[in-house]
């Protein structure tokens, strides 16, 4: 008996549409916000409890080594782009209502996920612009949006100031509640009332652990021997910490985790260490170039895909994520703007090295940027930024590290191996070929972000 073509078409589309769901992974990208890099517990945290992240990261794999930028957007825009910050442009922090944000020239990762098929959701913080409808996430590539377009909010008012700054669908939202809680709440919703046809990317930017330092009681009540903000950070942690556990329960519930890749990092370093956060062994933290500031606790989790317990050394960095996701989603990397990330799928799931010869690390100023090369790291910074500091001596133009060596960055060895520094140099130089200036055209205004 002969079918009607458009029978067989349509059994074919379904099968399809089958296929592509079955093999396509869903994502999940975690991100907190300016979270120490040993106050997780499977980063040696001893007085915090992360409980959820950790069995998260002992399943997956656990990244030693994976950079950042000193400051919150200038890490999203190289998130949404796989492009560096001397791409991008976006330098700094886009502040409220600033006439910029991540230029509209860039193609986003949630656009590159649309294009392969998905869902795309963001619940969370966004801080890449809003000042014009066409900066705002729904117009980004994200199908739902959900929660705070900038940062320093008021944890229950949701304002800056007098600005109110949560939103739903990028209109204003007065939904009641701990901020955390309500981006953990949205994000369990989009999960169950997903499109079943299509695989979900879900974008989890919490604004926690961020300040103001601000947490129910019943989370601080576990840290009676912390003192002070540790204490209030200590217990936000918890609350985040928790939400994650109760969104990765959705995905059990769903039977979607077996299909899920989980990635999780901070944006940057701890901001205070040794007094609110703690970054471990690294050098100061939030808003340097010292491995504090940019090095942050980071795994990603697939089961099955990526061997539990594995731990990665190697120096990755978030412009990787985007070739990343997007190629295990089907995605395509052909597009105007050139993608400084690799791939690294075979440094997680194999045992490849970085893809990366070097690796480029901007700080908020154009004129100070760093390179990272095997073991080694230089920092440049230009004399016209040297001279900004009281103490020009105290900050020379040229430092470098052998990290293997000397993790805290103790030992400045440029004087001693002025061969390595040009060596270093050289690759600085090739990684700023084409680096533009900043895209905020107020770029020396003052942020106490
Ligand atoms: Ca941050």
């Amino acid at each position: 008996m002969k079918r009607p073509l458009s029978l067989i078409l349509c059994c074919m589309n379904l099968a399809f549409q089958g296929f592509a769901t079955e093999t396509k992974p869903n994502i999940l990208y975690i991100m907190a916000d300016d979270m120490g890099y040993a106050d997780a517990g499977f980063n040696g945290a001893k007085d915090i409890k992360t409980p959820h992240l950790d069995r998260l990261a002992k399943e997956g794999a656990i990244l030693r080594s994976f950079y950042v930028q000193p400051v919150c957007s200038p890490t999203r825009a190289s998130l949404m782009t796989g492009r560096y910050v001397a791409h991008t442009g976006v330098y700094s922090i886009v502040r409220p209502n600033a006439s910029w944000g991540l230029p509209l020239t860039e193609k986003t990762l949630a656009q590159a996920m649309k294009n392969a098929g998905y869902e795309t959701a963001i619940s969370g913080k966004w801080h890449l612009g809003e000042f014009q409808s066409a900066y705002q996430p729904t117009q980004r590539g994200f199908d739902h949006q959900y929660g705070l377009w900038f940062g320093m909010i008021d944890f229950y008012t949701h304002k800056r100031g007098k600005i109110l700054d949560w939103h739903r669908n990028d209109q204003p939202c007065e939904d009641q509640g701990y901020s955390t809680h309500l981006i953990a709440k949205e994000a369990c919703e989009r999960i169950r009332k997903r499109d079943l046809k299509k695989p979900l990317f879900l974008y989890l930017p919490f604004n926690a652990v961020h300040g103001p330092l601000q947490v129910p009681d019943s989370y601080v009540a576990p840290y009676a021997s912390l003192k002070g903000n540790r204490k209030t950070y200590a217990g936000m942690l918890s609350a985040m910490d928790e939400a994650i556990g109760q969104i990765v329960a959705t995905l059990e519930e769903q039977k979607m985790r077996d299909n899920t890749l989980i990635v999780f990092s901070s944006d940057n370093g701890g901001p205070s260490p040794g007094k609110i956060t703690d970054n471990g062994p690294l050098r100061e933290g939030k808003g340097t170039i010292y491995e504090g500031g940019v090095r942050v606790c980071a795994f990603a989790t697939w089961p099955g895909k990526i061997a539990a317990g594995k731990i990665i050394d190697h120096p990755l960095h978030i412009i990787d994520w985007y070739p990343t996701l997007i190629q295990r989603a089907g995605g395509s990397l052909e597009q105007k703007l050139p993608i400084d990330g690799k791939d690294i799928w075979p440094v997680l799931t194999a045992e490849a090295k970085s893809p990366h010869d070097a690796l480029l690390l901007s700080s908020t100023q154009p004129g100070l940027a760093a390179v990272r090369a095997g073991d080694w790291k230089l920092i440049h910074r230009k004399a016209a930024t040297a001279r900004k500091k009281k103490s020009p001596a105290d900050m020379p133009e040229y430092e470098l590290y052998h990290l293997r060596e000397d993790l805290g960055e103790t030992k400045n060895l440029a004087e001693s191996q002025p061969q390595k520094v040009t060596e270093m140099k050289m690759l600085l130089d090739q990684l700023l070929h084409k680096a533009v200036p900043s895209a905020d055209p107020e770029p020396n205004a003052k942020t106490s972000e």
